[in-house]
C-alpha cells in the first residue's frame, strides 16, 4: 500500500541546507506512473539546480534528482506500457507531448511541453516519484537497480552525444571530463561503439579509473601545460570528435582547438555562465562542426539501456543514504568523485 507521506530532500531556496524532510506522496494523472524509488544517482545537474547556476530557474520548492530506478506502484487509467510491479526509470526528461514537430523528429527534449525531473517538476530525491509513462524508461526484469541508475541520465546522455559526434569506429574520440559521472559512461559507450578513446581529466585516481574502464590514453589537464598540443600529438592531428562533459569553460574552449580538421565537438557539460569563443576562421577553414545536446529521446534511451543490459558497461558507484546528499554535492563541487554516487532510498 502507498503511504500518505514519505521522506524527501526539498530545495526550499538556492543553496539552502539539505535536510531530509517528511512530505506528501505525489498524486498521478491518467498518463502517469508512480515509481517507488529504490536508487537514485546524483548528477552534477542536480548541483547546478541547487546552486541556481543556469539562466532558466528551477521551480521552488523543488525535489531534485533525475536518475531514479524503482518499481511501479500505481498507474493512471491511460497507461498501457507499464504494469504494477514493473521496473521503471525516471529521467531528466519527465514528460513531453509526443505530438509536435520536435517530438516526431526525436528531439523530445526540445518539446515546448517538456517537463524536467528535479528542475521544472519534482524529481527522485524522494521515496515516490511521478513520470509520464511514455517517457519513463523501461528497465528489464532482473536488472540491478543501483547499477542502472546512472545510465538513466549519464548513460543515455553520452550515448546520444557519441552517436551524433560523426566519428566512425577506429577513430579518435576525446572525452573531456572523463573521470566524472558522465565521463565514466562516455569512455565505455565510446569503446562499445568502436572508437579509440582519449580521456581527459585531472589526477592519478582519475587516470587509473579511466584506463581501467578502457580508455586508450589519458591526458592529465593538471599536469600537461598545453592540453591541445598534447591531444594533437597523440592523435596525430587532433581528435576526430570530442564529447565534452567537463564543468569548465576553459576546457570547453580548448576542445575547439584540438578537434581535427572536419571534426565535430559535442558540448554536453553546462558550467555556469560559460561562453565558448573561437576564431571564426578556424570553423570555416578547418571545417569544424560544433553541436550541443541535452539528454536523450525514448529510442536512444532504449538503445543505451540495451547496451548496458548486454554487460558492456560497468557502473562504478558508491552507495549512500539520502541524508548524505550535502556531502556528495561537496565532493562533486571539488571534482573529487570517480564515477557516480547513488542514493539507496531504503537507508
Ligand atoms: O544532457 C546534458 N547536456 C547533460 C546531462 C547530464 C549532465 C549535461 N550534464 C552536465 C552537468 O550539468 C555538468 O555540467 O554535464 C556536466 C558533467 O556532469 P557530471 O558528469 O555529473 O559531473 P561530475 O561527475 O562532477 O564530472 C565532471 C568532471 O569534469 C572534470 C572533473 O574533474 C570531473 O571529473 N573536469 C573539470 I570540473 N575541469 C576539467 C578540465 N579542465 C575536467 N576535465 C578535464 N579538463
Ligand atoms: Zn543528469
Amino acid at each position: 500500500s502507498i503511504p500518505a507521506t514519505q521522506k524527501a530532500v526539498v530545495f526550499e531556496s538556492i543553496d539552502c541546507p539539505l535536510t531530509v524532510k517528511c512530505i506528501s506522496v505525489p498524486k498521478i494523472k491518467a498518463t502517469e506512473i508512480l515509481v517507488k524509488i529504490a536508487y537514485t544517482g546524483v548528477c552534477h545537474s542536480d548541483l547546478h539546480a541547487w546552486k541556481g547556476d543556469w539562466p532558466i530557474k528551477a521551480k521552488l520548492p523543488l525535489v531534485g534528482g533525475h536518475e531514479g530506478a524503482g518499481i511501479v506502484v500505481a498507474k493512471g487509467s491511460e497507461v498501457t506500457n507499464f504494469e504494477i510491479g514493473d521496473n521503471a526509470g525516471i529521467k531528466w526528461l519527465n514528460g513531453n507531448c509526443f505530438d509536435c514537430d520536435y517530438c516526431y523528429r526525436g528531439y523530445e527534449a526540445c518539446c515546448s511541453q517538456a517537463t524536467l525531473s528535479g528542475y521544472t517538476c519534482d524529481g527522485t530525491f524522494q521515496e515516490y516519484a511521478v513520470a509520464n509513462a511514455k517517457q519513463a524508461a523501461r528497465i528489464p526484469k532482473g536488472t540491478d537497480l543501483a547499477s542502472v541508475a546512472p545510465i538513466l541520465c549519464a548513460g543515455v546522455t553520452v550515448y546520444r552525444a557519441l552517436t551524433i559526434c560523426d566519428a566512425v569506429a577506429g577513430q579518435w574520440v576525446a572525452v573531456c571530463g572523463a573521470g566524472g559521472g558522465l565521463g565514466t559512461m562516455a569512455v565505455q559507450y565510446a569503446k562499445a561503439l568502436g572508437y579509440k578513446v582519449l580521456a581527459i581529466d585531472g589526477g592519478d585516481s582519475k587516470k587509473d579509473h579511466c584506463l581501467e574502464l578502457g580508455a586508450d590514453v589519458f591526458v592529465d589537464f593538471t599536469k600537461i601545460e598545453d592540453v591541445s598540443a598534447e591531444v594533437k600529438k597523440i592523435t596525430e592531428g587532433g581528435a576526430h570528435a570530442v564529447v565534452n562533459v567537463s564543468v569548465s569553460e576553459k576546457a570547453m574552449c580548448q576542445s575547439v582547438e584540438y578537434v581535427r580538421l572536419c571534426g565535430t565537438v559535442v558540448f554536453v557539460g553546462l558550467p555556469s555562465g560559460a561562453e565558448v569563443r573561437y576564431p571564426l576562421y578556424d570553423q570555416v577553414c578547418r571545417y569544424i562542426t560544433l553541436k550541443g545536446t541535452s539528454v536523450a529521446n525514448v529510442k536512444e534511451t532504449e538503445e543505451a539501456l540495451d547496451i548496458f543490459a548486454k554487460g558492456l558497461i560497468k557502473s562504478p558507484i558508491k552507495v549512500v543514504g539520502l541524508d548524505k546528499l550535502a556531502d556528495v554535492f561537496e565532493l562533486m563541487d571539488e571534482g573529487k568523485i570517480l564515477g557516480r554516487y547513488v542514493i539507496d532510498m531504503s537507508l
